[in-house]
């Protein structure tokens, strides 16, 4: 005999989604962040389904919670890391060899004595070397993710991002080592111009920290550099927060710009960084993998309220990672509502927009329903990417949105829900310690030994 199995696929989501509290999205009225405590994770459930027969047999379900794992997929980028390396190690060979070229012309038109050019012939063996040496430790690198490839249960994201770093600081210096190359050619030789050597940078300011540190102090735009293998991009520094230095990521002060924006538009960026903007994705992840970074929030409502917090760590992986969110611990006043509760955590989320869904709502797009890209859980508990609202509104919560807002756990659902008059994301070398009071230091001791 058979059981029929009427609407399963439907009925099925439904009872899913309702036993890990995931309604969220769907139902407006429950989005209440406090309306989920109680509730844990989406365990193992052993259910009965369907008619029962005559005496007693019910055909019973066995339901697993889905399984979700990150695979080490750099893999593919290891190769690409290693044919970079065989690019720079044949510009390396090309050098030398135009550099021996060169010394040959030198020694017919220049004085006898020629202890520079032997000298640069053995620093160019030197390097060589090196070169050679780093790039056996860039398959080193390989192993080690092989390695890491067997020892899944134990993988974290916070650890390949380190293998990534450790790969990237690896190419950094072998593309430094090639530079500096570059200049140890005797000058006149001719085959110099040919060679496609990358562009010596002299001068790097990789956010607006750097700047700060040689004294600018007025907030504008700024050219950086994060990542010399990347091009330079246009930032807007805060250099009057909280001591300056910030680099802002995330503006929002009069709805000029629409934050209803494709997985494209959150990748490149787009607004207005002297108005309202989101920075970049891409660029979001070169600057807080260039140095460890804070991460500042501002924000400010509509009756003058003004708050911010702060967070003592802060990484987006690459797009590969669906920039994964990565935030250390709370500071501040606003209150921690990028990892309200065990059910509200934005930490470690993938970034979702309208078009691509990343997020932890299995039966919708977060990102679709509260109009908006974000690094959305089940939905959420922030999110300052929302619609600007230029007052209090009712309906779906997709304005900006801060949990923890003093006031905002009374609204009523259906009621009508608070609206931010600005909000602000910024970043700063967590090493960072801002000058005060520089006049003592164009004071000089004279006379005195
Ligand atoms: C490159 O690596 C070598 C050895 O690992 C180190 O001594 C050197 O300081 C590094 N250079 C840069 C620019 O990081
Ligand atoms: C923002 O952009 C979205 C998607 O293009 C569009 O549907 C929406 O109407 C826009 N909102 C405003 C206020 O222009
Ligand atoms: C940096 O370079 C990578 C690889 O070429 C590219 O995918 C990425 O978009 C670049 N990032 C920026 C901010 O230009
Ligand atoms: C939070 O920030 C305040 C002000 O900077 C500081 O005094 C305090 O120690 C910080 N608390 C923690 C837990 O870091
Ligand atoms: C809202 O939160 C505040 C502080 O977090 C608390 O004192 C107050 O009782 C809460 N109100 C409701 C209705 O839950
Ligand atoms: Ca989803």
């Amino acid at each position: 005999m058979k059981t029929p199995l009427p609407r399963w696929g439907r009925l099925s989501s439904a009872l899913l989604a309702a036993a890990c509290g995931l309604l969220i999205a769907a139902r407006g009225h429950t989005e209440e962040p406090e309306d989920r405590r109680g509730q844990a994770g989406c365990p193992v459930r052993l259910e009965s389904r369907g008619r029962c027969a005559e005496g007693g047999d019910c055909p019973v379900q066995l339901r697993l919670p889905p399984l979700t794992m990150e695979l080490p997929q750099e893999l593919g980028r290891i190769q690409e890391v290693l044919k970079e390396v065989q690019t720079l190690k044949d510009i390396v060979s090309s050098l030398s060899k135009s550099c021996q070229d060169c010394r040959l012309q030198a020694d017919d038109n220049r004085d006898p004595e020629g202890h520079g050019d032997r000298g640069d012939d053995a620093r160019v063996q030197e390097l060589e070397s090196q070169v050679h040496q780093l790039s056996s430790e860039l398959r080193g690198a390989k192993d080690e993710i092989h390695e890491l490839h067997g020892r899944l249960e134990q993988l974290s994201l916070v650890n390949m991002n380190n293998v990534e770093n450790y790969v990237d600081s690896k190419m950094a210096n072998l593309t430094f080592v090639v530079n500096s190359l570059d200049g140890k050619c005797p000058s006149k030789c001719p085959s110099q111009e040919e060679i496609q050597s990358p562009p010596v940078q002299h001068l790097i300011y990789k956010d607006c920290s750097d700047y700060y540190v040689i004294g600018r102090r007025s907030s504008e735009t700024y050219r950086v550099t994060p990542d010399p293998r990347n091009s330079s991009f246009e930032v807007y520094c805060d250099m009057e927060t909280m001591g300056g230095g910030w680099t802002v990521l995330q503006a929002r002060l009069d709805g000029s710009t629409n934050f209803t924006r494709t997985w494209q538009d959150y990748k490149t960026g787009f607004g207005n960084l002297r108005r309202e903007f989101w920075l970049g994705n891409d660029k979001i992840h070169l600057l807080t993998k260039s140095k460890e970074m804070i991460l500042r929030i501002d924000l400010e409502d509509f009756n003058g309220v003004k708050l911010y917090a702060l967070y003592d760590q802060f990484y987006v992986a690459n797009e590969f990672l669906k920039y994964r969110l990565h935030i250390g611990s709370y500071n501040g006043t606003a209150g921690n509502a990028l990892h309200f509760s065990k059910h509200y955590n934005h930490n470690l989320k993938f970034f979702t927009t309208p078009d691509r869904d990343n997020d932890r709502y299995p039966s919708g797009n977060c990102g679709l329903y509260y109009s908006s890209g974000w690094w959305f859980d089940a939905c959420l508990s922030a999110n300052l990417n929302g619609k600007y609202y230029h007052q209090k509104y009712k309906g779906v919560r997709n304005g900006i949105f801060w949990g923890t807002w003093p006031g905002m756990n009374q609204s009523q659902p259906g009621g009508y829900k608070s609206s931010f008059k600005q909000a602000k994301m910024m970043i700063r070398p967590k090493h960072f310690k801002p000058k005060l009071g520089s006049a003592h230091l164009s004071r000089y001791s004279l006379g005195e030994p």
